[in-house]
């Protein structure tokens, strides 16, 4: 059994702040927004909201590129907005967490500014600088966002390191000053009161530390370096002298974002009794959507990846769950199909991923369905990685309408557009053309029309969300899953004490059956569905989904 925390039994909500909510007319969302929509937050039953990055920053990234980690994005607000908000939040006896980036900062951030200016100057060591080799790159890594991990600058002759764009420098972790300065700032916050941090870009925050090649003979497209970058040994030194000297003096939710781990491993990161992290947002499952992304997972794949982390954590660790982020496309453009079962693949999907074992993190607009969007042309899109991806395919020589629909199909932008409040321009977001198109689709998907209809995707996501706050079964109940060879169906059980609920979702555009031999319903009482109920109990019609009570 697990020891109860708050966290766990919390439901989180992930904001975008610049796609959120407007509260100047700007175009641009901002804390204010954040704070007119706290009683919609509270109203579908979120006890914990995560914000990306809201500090100063040049916007190369959208906020992950810091300039002042003290200070607020002009266009966000002021230190006094936050303030209000924060308070706002701990009113309504909900929580708050802040993006932690400190993998890397801005080119402009004062530390970079002074440790590019001399060799000898005491922050030189705080950055990542070598001499080129040849007249090139110091070796060959590949940046994430593609091209060079390198960046080189003239003021000295050497080059830097840079694993995301080429404005945002990697600090280097080796050294301890750098740390210190790093924790001093963790600390500023959390004195605060803010109630924890998602640890962005944790899982490459240790290099390979003789920075060599690592061979590519069949160039692959996938930047074969990150072996030298992602979850490299020794990354828990760090891990355990940033909980050591900030973290585990504070009563706080600890997420780190960690690429590179599996389930096998996870325990090492988030058992209980290494005070390490609270959880982690594991990678497994949505990079079974590279690199051929589009394609639609066999429930198969999902089946395993997920029951491997709910069984390995059993009685030892915390999940964190999602299926969205600003990172990824949206899961029912992904998962499900919008074309002819949008409503049902968004509420099916919803029940698989938020009833399992652990936290629920909610990506704005996900509990509206909010799907893929449409560019038109290249410009329309904002997101660094995608302009660097576009260029390397074009340099590649692929058509230009291929690379749109590439990016169309997989660019972090569709999950970035204006949060969809209602159908009037802008989509209620803002009064002025945003900074990002609305998605097309808003006059069709939006809170407001979902509000008052009881089969709405959103009235979905609130049922599911009371649910989950009643039946504690469905926080600390063991998972075992069920039906493990069908082909269509997602089953699985949870289970505390007595309790014993079954989540049952047809991840597919068919009718799916199952003998009563291999699942009974008998005597079960249905709890949640996003359909009417049918004439066979052992039959789900297509992405139906149904959460029983059974005895
Ligand atoms: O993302 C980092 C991230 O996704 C990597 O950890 C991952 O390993 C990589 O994309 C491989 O697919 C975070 C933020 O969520 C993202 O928005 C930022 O752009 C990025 O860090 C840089 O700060
Ligand atoms: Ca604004």
């Amino acid at each position: 059994p697990h020891s109860e925390r708050w966290w766990k039994e919390a439901v989180a909500y992930q904001i975008y702040p610049r796609s959120f909510k407007d509260s100047n007319g700007d175009g641009i969302g901002d804390l204010n927004g954040i704070s007119e929509k706290l009683d919609y937050l509270q109203e579908l039953g979120i006890d914990l909201i995560w914000i990306c990055p809201m500090y100063r920053s040049p916007n190369d990234d959208n906020g992950y590129d810091i300039s002042d980690y003290h200070a607020i994005m002009a266009e966000f607000g002021t230190m006094a907005d936050f303030d209000r908000l924060l308070e706002a939040v701990h009113a309504r006896g909900m929580r708050l967490i802040l993006d932690l980036v400190v993998n890397h900062t801005s080119d402009e951030h004062p530390w970079f500014l002074e440790s590019r200016a001399s060799k000898d100057n005491p922050k030189r060591d705080w950055y990542i600088w070598r001499d080129g080799r040849n007249g090139a790159e110091p070796n060959n890594w590949e940046s994430i966002f593609n091209g060079s991990a390198w960046e080189y600058d003239p003021t000295i002759g050497q080059y830097f390191m840079h694993l995301f764009s080429r404005r945002q420098p990697d600090l280097n972790w080796e050294n301890h000053q750098m740390r210190e300065a790093v924790y001093d700032m963790m600390r500023w916050w959390l004195d605060k009161g803010i109630d924890g941090f998602r640890i962005d870009a944790i899982a490459h925050m240790k290099k390979e530390p003789t920075l060599a090649d690592v061979p590519n003979p069949d160039n692959l497209p996938y930047a074969p370096s990150m072996v030298s970058h992602l979850n490299y040994d020794g990354l828990l030194d760090y891990v355990d002298d940033i909980c050591a000297k900030v973290f585990n003096h504070y009563d706080i939710v600890t997420v780190g974002e960690m690429n590179g781990l599996d389930a096998a491993h996870a325990e090492e990161w988030v058992g209980e009794h290494r005070q390490r992290l609270n959880m982690v947002f594991q990678f497994e499952h949505v990079r079974l959507w590279e690199p051929e992304a589009g394609l639609r997972p066999e429930p198969a794949a999902l089946k395993r990846i997920f029951t491997d982390w709910q069984t390995a954590l059993e009685g030892r660790g915390w999940n964190a769950l999602y299926v969205e982020n600003h990172d990824v496309t949206r899961i029912t453009s992904r998962w499900g199909d919008t074309e002819r079962h949008w409503r049902e693949s968004a509420t099916c999907i919803a029940a698989m991923w938020f009833l399992m074992q652990g936290t629920p993190f909610i990506y704005q607009g996900q509990e509206i369905g909010m799907t893929n969007t449409r560019f038109t042309s290249l410009d329309a899109f904002d997101d660094v990685s995608a302009h660097n991806k576009a260029r390397e395919l074009q340099r590649q020589g692929m058509p230009e309408e291929e690379i749109l629909a590439f990016l169309n199909r997989t660019g972090r932008d569709n999950s970035r557009t204006p949060m969809q409040w209602d159908a009037s321009p802008f989509a209620g977001f803002s009064t002025h053309q945003p900074w990002l198109a609305v998605n097309p689709n808003y006059e069709m998907i939006n809170v407001e029309s979902q509000l008052w209809d009881a089969q709405s995707v959103l009235n979905f996501h609130r049922e599911m969300i009371r649910l989950r706050k009643r039946e504690r079964a469905l926080v600390y109940g063991k998972y075992d899953l069920l039906l493990a060879e069908h082909p269509q169906i997602y089953a699985y059980s949870r289970t505390l004490g007595d309790d014993h609920i079954v989540v049952l979702c047809n991840l597919s555009g068919k009718h799916a059956l199952w003998p009563e031999a291999a699942l009974s319903l008998q005597g079960a009482i249905c709890l949640l569905t996003n359909m009417e109920e049918g004439e066979d109990p052992y039959r789900l019609r297509p992405w139906e989904t149904r959460v029983c009570k059974c005895f």
